[in-house]
């Protein structure tokens, strides 16, 4: 397993990617490498037997050991490989403004004083609460990436916000009780009124592009684009970049997920 197979090649690529990319790709990398560690250790401690792989997801629906550990090998190598692929991202001055589509959870006024973020502790089940001055006290990030959406349109939106990876490693609220360096499987967000809600595996969630954002195209969002946080992972399509986030929890096993309910790829990768 190389680096350079994971580099994209200039036909993925598409035209004017940033020289940030680089830097980028060697965070990734970098970050891979130890959630690589992480989750080689966090195997061993299932094949010992202290749980880990039998809390697996349930819908690997898989029985016998042996078979457990060929998957988690798959597994393993799926989300190394997906935490150093990126998204190509463009010269800002593309940046448009994308329509606004889907309103399935913003059809409530939205009073953003009295806003929390609310994320439930995979250890205890207690929920904790955050303000949008807490999300922007973790390092800002600001990338110009492609909004695809299923319908087929894509706009190229310049976004700004906080790495969920960040926001995790600040806020240990995905780790595993008994094992904290491995964290659960999935990640859930719902809409304050829990009408549209999307489901991450915990690769994607740590990529390094995926963002809880707070700005678009430099400007606060608006309430149509998601104010005052929506999720953008922009190597999934635009039905899983949830508008307005009210609600974080974690598990084991797939959280529902609006359009997958509706017959869609769960992963809805791109
Ligand atoms: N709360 C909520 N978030 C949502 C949706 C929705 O209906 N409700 N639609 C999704 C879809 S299908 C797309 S393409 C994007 C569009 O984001 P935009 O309105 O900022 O362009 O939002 C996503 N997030
Ligand atoms: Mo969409």
């Amino acid at each position: 397993m190389t680096d350079e197979s994971s580099t994209p090649t200039a036909a993925e690529r598409t035209p004017e990617p940033l020289q940030s990319e680089a830097a980028v790709l060697a965070e990734a990398r970098l970050r891979s490498r130890r959630a690589f560690i992480g989750l080689g250790l966090a195997g061993l401690a299932g094949i010992g037997g202290w749980g880990w792989l039998v809390s697996r997801p349930q819908d690997s629906g898989i029985a016998k050991p042996l078979r457990r550990v060929l998957d988690f090998n798959a597994r393993l190598s799926s989300a190394y490989y997906k935490e150093t692929r990126l998204a190509p991202e463009f010269a800002r001055s593309r940046a448009r403004n994308p329509r606004i589509n889907g309103k399935v959870g913003l059809k409530s006024e939205l009073d953003p004083v009295a806003w929390r973020l609310r994320v439930q502790d995979f250890a205890t089940g207690n929920t904790q609460e955050f303000t949008l001055e807490d999300i922007k006290a973790l390092p800002k990030i600001e990338m110009t990436t492609e909004l695809k959406c299923i319908e087929g349109w894509s706009t190229v939106v310049h976004w700004g916000g906080a790495r969920l990876s960040d926001f995790l490693a600040r806020y240990p609220l995905a780790a595993r009780p008994g094992t904290p360096q491995a964290r659960a499987a999935y990640v859930g967000m719902r809409t304050p009124d829990d009408a549209y809600y999307v489901g991450l595996d915990m690769p994607s969630a740590l990529h390094p592009q995926t963002l809880l954002c707070y700005e678009m195209n430099g400007m606060p969002l608006t309430a149509g684009h998601g104010a005052p946080l929506r999720l953008v992972t922009p190597l999934k399509y635009g039905t899983k970049h949830l508008k307005r986030i009210g609600t974080i929890a974690f598990s084991d096993t797939r959280p529902k997920d609006y359009w997958a309910e509706m017959g869609y790829d769960w992963d809805s990768g791109h």
